[in-house]
């Protein structure tokens, strides 16, 4: 008997169940608990944005997952319940589009480094959308490190998703992309969604009414499709990103604004915290990086 396969793409993922879209009709596909048994190093073995095979088992009258294509990037932290075990939140991105409010929740550049770190691991280009500029005075926001960040070649968007402000470069953008939002809940990920495309929303809200759950509240990562081109992987707000698989090795790397100054360290694997004779540190005291970046970098190296 001939077994005809199917290679789709993974559009949620639930326990042992993967939705996907295979010639525009919306299937479910099993994953066999073979390849989540040995798989165990992720949460769910694929993830949102994953290309898989998979074929039609027509005893069972469903479709199986047979494989999981490599991926060409992907953003994952540490699982935060389960710490040896990874998140892998999405793959196969273009952008990462980072929604952080500036106020309530306030803003936490920490995160954010955290963020950043990850997505230059796999070099995918972030787009910082900050988010509720409605909320700032001007004062405030002339007070914000954006210079620091801008000389660190990440593309700032300055948003408000209430008075529907500053989106129109970031939709020129993610035209025809994949990016993936992600942030802490309450940033304004869903209602920026909601902006770039309507009949996005809407569709999440009649379904959630059925099961009774609240309108606005992302429980699962999706990848959705705009209207106007591009998808838009929508994500439960994170309360805490830890950094997975790294060490200090490993952040340093990504912290390319301490390059210059870390060749007047003593040491070639100095760590710009203990040491006495750094560039870093010297750089630091004279004005030279950012205070900011440093104390970042530090609570981030003591944290892993
Ligand atoms: N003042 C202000 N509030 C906003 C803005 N964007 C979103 N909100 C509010 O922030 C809350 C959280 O938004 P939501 O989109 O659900 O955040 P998510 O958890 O990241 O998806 C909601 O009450 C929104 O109305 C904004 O630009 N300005
Ligand atoms: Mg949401
Ligand atoms: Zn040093």
């Amino acid at each position: 008997m001939k077994i005809e396969n199917n290679i789709v793409k993974v559009i949620e993922v639930h326990r042992g169940e993967i939705i996907s879209y295979l010639n525009n009709k919306k299937i479910k596909v099993k994953i066999p608990r073979s390849l989540l048994n040995n798989h165990k190093e992720e949460r769910n073995y694929v993830t949102v944005g994953d290309k898989i095979e998979i074929y039609f088992d027509k005893k069972a009258k469903r479709y199986i997952l047979l494989k999981r294509f490599d991926r060409f990037n992907q953003i994952s932290r540490k699982d935060p319940f389960l710490s040896h075990i990874s998140h892998v939140i999405a793959s196969n991105i273009d952008y990462l589009g980072l929604v952080i409010s500036l106020k309530n929740p306030d803003i936490n550049w920490e995160l954010i480094d955290r963020y950043l770190i990850t997505a230059d691991k796999y070099e995918i280009d972030v787009l910082l959308i900050l988010n509720k500029v409605d909320l700032l005075t001007k004062e405030e926001i002339n007070t914000l490190p954006l210079p620091t960040y801008k000389n660190l070649d990440i593309e700032i968007n300055l948003v408000s998703a209430k008075s529907n402000l500053g989106f129109d470069d970031l939709k020129n953008k993610i035209k025809d992309k994949v990016t993936l939002f992600s942030g802490p809940s309450g940033a304004g990920k869903s209602t920026i969604l909601n902006l770039l495309d309507p009949t996005v929303l809407q569709k999440t809200s009649l379904v959630s009414q059925k099961d009774n759950r609240g309108r606005h509240t992302t429980r699962s990562t999706k990848l959705v499709t705009l209207k106007d081109g591009g998808f838009i992987i929508d994500s439960p707000g994170v309360q805490d990103f830890s950094l997975d698989k790294m060490t200090t090795e490993d952040i340093k790397k990504h912290y390319n604004d301490f390059y210059p100054y870390a060749e007047n360290c003593k040491y070639k694997n100095c760590s710009h915290i203990n040491e006495n004779i750094c560039g870093v540190k010297t750089a630091i005291k004279n004005d030279l990086i950012s205070e900011l970046r440093y104390n970042n970098y530090k609570n981030i190296v003591s944290s892993i």
